[in-house]
């Protein structure tokens, strides 16, 4: 059907009309991205059955990527130029008079993640099929994804984000592989033989239904799976019957609590009902897709003793961690193995990447509700618990200050972040700077006994997706000067290095850059109404609202900046557009705060005219994937401005050097390794080092007030927040006020100094265009290294021990 625009054309007429029921005419784009969308499912699918079938005759072994987050955004597009069927869709399309980019537009984001982990877990999907690399994921298949983010005057509001509304064209639902899943009840032992027996009564049961999504490799054949998982009640009458006592209404309750289970990603955890929910979400996740990865592994293979050299399990971040407990569950409570072979087996196949160091973001659960839900999981715990401070008390006999610090349950909790390191052969950080942290610091005392299982794999991004399909115009012009193998090998943009100096090709950047920028621009007026002038630097920061991340930073630098314009009528500076987008998350108010904050400066700077349009700040709401496809590539300075130490690596970061803009960031995550692939002439780094930001945790002696009296400008802005325009709000920016003088917990004031100066020289350099266009070559010919392609091959050959396969 996609063999010429002709065939394409009469197949898709022909299955417009019968989709729909709708003369062509009366067809809407969303029928027509319905229609297209199974159409390349369609053409997908011998692949998909080829690649498994390829998968299970050679017996190769497969990787399983465990995610709660997979934030794929839309997939049309890339798939139909990893089909190589993209022109002949888009040519045929507009014969029909049918503009492909607004069917585009109807695919609704799949948002099932929060940010950085779950765009990663896409990139790494991506990248595995482009490698042919056997690797699946398994995730939940929320009915809502994270929140739609409305503002309504300035403040953000959550509306539920339905995504599913109008179906979903890339998913197959899989009823035959239904599994089982258990809650709560009682764990009944029993001695027969010298053996020891666990039989689960009582308990609430969870059918999980699979949905598969074709996961496609770029131009090679290659189909894998992203499973997600879906809630569903006991279908069969009698069953319900039985649960519920021919009671109408406990059915009806029942129903409720297991279909809530996929309904909505991260569900308010600020209660206790909400705690409880996660943490039903993680085991559900992890128990259907253990007992899918056994079942098909029996059928495959003979000896489940081989588990281990057949398949790879990783849990991205600790949330499926269980993993751990329910593969023993499964191998010695069904199929008979001894404690120490199914440790063993589990430990062998299961490692862990740490995403991030915040104590906040470190999961905890307190043992009574644990043990409520999963009586079965919790004596697996408990038992790899004591065998593990058994072992402890050998290497540090009579420690009990060490062997506390280091245990799997202390003070009624259990720490998931201890049970990865034990339960895993791998532990991986995602950048040199956040894996030293990892091993010199927050999992010190483990790394010491367990040397060889901290190990670092810096992330990446899919190439594919942020550069040859987000910024398709930049692809051309890389590919007219160097050819195309960058695509199959991306770091081949190496040979760019060799016309940074080149004024046509800077040239031909420049005018990719301001196309780019203008349609940024006419998408901006449209969305907020907002006139952004396309020549100013477009001043970018994209990421989810977090005091760690400084928005408030940046803000700061944009009062002070406004402030000298207000003073100095003659001043002129190099006119810049402020571009920030992210979401908080609900119950985090700070962050809320500084939402309105944003929107209260932007909208005292842009109706002011006394200032010649020389700033002007615009806040995209409800940012997501399909956003950041639009900004990157428009985007001059990418802001990357974490305090040092806490930002486990960033991928944005990567996503703006491979588009050419040039950072302004801090010494922080995988910051310094762009800064030394790139060379650090073509960044701009400033602010404290990681070390002194953790020395000063260490000691405890940054003193704001020091800081805050020895800097006019900073007295100044902070008085704006009391007294000046901004107190005149309803919103309470005496929070955020109260918040950095007293404690300015992630040094906002102490890098002012260093950050405006250094803005200054980005306003500076962004003058000489020359100069500015050679630096952002050299940023593009640099990012290769950054492809997630690369990541996965290293975790492919050091962790999971798999190869490509054609
Ligand atoms: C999550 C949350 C959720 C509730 C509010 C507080 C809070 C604080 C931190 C987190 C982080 C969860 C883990 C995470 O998303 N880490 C990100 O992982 C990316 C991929 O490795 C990495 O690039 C980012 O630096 C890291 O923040």
């Amino acid at each position: 059907m996609f063999e010429n625009k002709d065939t394409f054309k009469a197949t898709f007429l022909d299955r417009l009309v019968s989709m729909h029921g709708k003369e062509v005419q009366e067809t809407t784009p969303s029928d027509q991205y319905q229609t297209l969308g199974c159409m390349v499912r369609e053409f997908i699918s011998s692949s998909w059955v080829n690649t498994t079938d390829f998968y299970e005759e050679n017996e190769s072994k497969q990787v399983y990527y465990l995610s709660m987050e997979f934030l794929l955004g839309k997939q049309l597009k890339n798939n139909l130029l990893s089909l190589g069927v993209y022109s002949i869709c888009k040519e045929g399309l507009m014969e029909l008079g049918i503009d492909m980019e607004q069917l585009e537009g109807k695919e609704p984001d799949a948002g099932l993640g929060n940010g950085g982990l779950g765009r990663l877990a896409a990139d790494f999907m991506d990248s595995l099929a482009s490698l042919n690399m056997p690797g699946h994921g398994c995730g939940i298949r929320y009915k809502y994804g994270l929140f739609e983010q409305k503002i309504m005057d300035g403040y953000q509001i959550e509306v539920p984000d339905y995504w599913l509304k109008e179906g979903n064209v890339w998913e197959i639902r899989k009823s035959d592989q239904a599994f089982e899943v258990r809650f709560g009840g009682e764990v009944h032992m029993r001695e027969a033989n010298g053996d020891l027996f666990f039989e689960h009564i009582n308990y609430e049961p969870v059918i999980a239904v699979p949905y598969d999504m074709p996961m496609v490799g770029y131009h090679n054949e290659t189909v894998n799976t992203l499973r997600l998982w879906s809630a569903e009640s006991i279908m069969k009458d009698f069953e319900l019957s039985e649960l519920s006592n021919h009671n109408y209404h406990k059915i009806v309750e029942y129903k409720r609590r297991t279909e809530e289970i996929s309904e909505f990603l991260y569900p308010d955890d600020s209660t206790e009902e909400g705690r409880v929910l996660r943490l039903k979400q993680q085991y559900f996740l992890v128990s259907a897709s253990l007992q899918s990865i056994v079942s098909r592994y029996k059928k495959v293979h003979q000896d489940l003793k081989e588990f281990s050299n057949k398949i790879a399990i990783h849990t991205n971040d600790t949330h499926p961690v269980l993993a751990i407990p329910e593969l023993m569950r499964i191998l010695m409570d069904e199929e008979g193995f001894s404690w120490k072979d199914a440790w063993e087996i589990t430990s062998n196949t299961i490692s862990y990447t740490n995403h991030t160091i915040l104590s906040e973001a470190l999961e905890t659960w307190p043992i009574e509700l644990f043990r409520t839900l999963l009586p079965r999981i919790y004596m697996i715990v408990e038992e790899i618990n004591e065998r593990f401070c058994r072992d402890l008390w050998k290497k540090f006999p009579s420690n009990w200050d060490k062997i506390s610090d280091l245990a799997i349950i202390a003070d009624n909790q259990i720490r998931m972040a201890h049970l990865a390191v034990v339960g895993s052969h791998y532990v991986n950080g995602v950048s040199k700077l956040h894996s030293n942290i990892l091993k010199n610091q927050l999992m010190k005392d483990f790394a010491s006994i367990m040397p060889n299982k901290f190990t670092n794999k810096t992330n990446g991004i899919s190439h594919r997706r942020w550069l040859l399909v987000a910024n398709s115009c930049l692809a051309g012009t890389i590919t007219e000067a160097i050819g195309s193998s960058w695509i199959n090998n991306p770091t081949a943009l190496q040979n760019l290095t060799n016309f940074s100096n080149d004024r046509g090709f800077q040239e031909d950047i420049a005018k990719v850059k301001a196309y780019n920028k203008q349609n940024l621009a006419n998408w901006i007026y449209k969305d907020s109404g907002v006139v952004v002038d396309p020549s100013s630097i477009f001043d970018v920061h994209i990421k989810r609202m977090h005091a760690y991340k400084r928005q408030l930073l940046n803000v700061f630098h944009i009062i002070d900046l406004y402030r000298r314009i207000k003073a100095d009528p003659n001043l002129v500076i190099t006119p810049r557009t402020f571009i920030f987008g992210g979401k908080a998350a609900p119950s985090y108010h700070l962050a809320k705060d500084i939402v309105k904050l944003i929107n209260t400066v932007a909208d005292i700077v842009n109706q002011d005219k006394t200032i010649r349009d020389q700033i002007k700040v615009v806040f995209i709401k409800n940012y997501g994937v399909s956003d950041a496809e639009r900004i990157i590539p428009a985007t001059d300075v990418s802001e990357q401005i974490s305090t040092a130490s806490k930002e486990a690596s960033g991928t944005g970061n990567m996503k703006f050097m491979m588009n050419g803009a040039l950072t302004i960031g801090t010494h922080d995550g995988a910051n310094i390794e762009i800064a030394e692939a790139a060379g650090f002439e073509n960044l701009f780094l400033f602010g404290l080092k990681p070390e002194e930001v953790l020395r000063y945790y260490a000691e405890g002696n940054y003193i704001v007030r020091e800081v805050y009296n020895q800097d006019p400008r900073l007295i100044y802005i902070l008085d704006q927040f009391i007294n000046g325009p901004l107190s005149k709000e309803k919103a309470d920016f005496k929070s955020i006020y109260y918040s950095l003088l007293n404690h300015d917990e992630y040094f906002v004031l102490k890098d002012f100094s260093s950050y405006v100066e250094t803005q200054n020289k980005v306003a500076h350099a962004y003058v000489n265009q020359e100069e500015w266009l050679k630096k952002s070559i050299i940023n593009i010919a640099n990012s290769g290294y950054f492809s997630s392609d690369r990541t996965i091959k290293e975790y492919g050959e050091e962790i999971w021990k798999i190869k490509p396969m054609r």
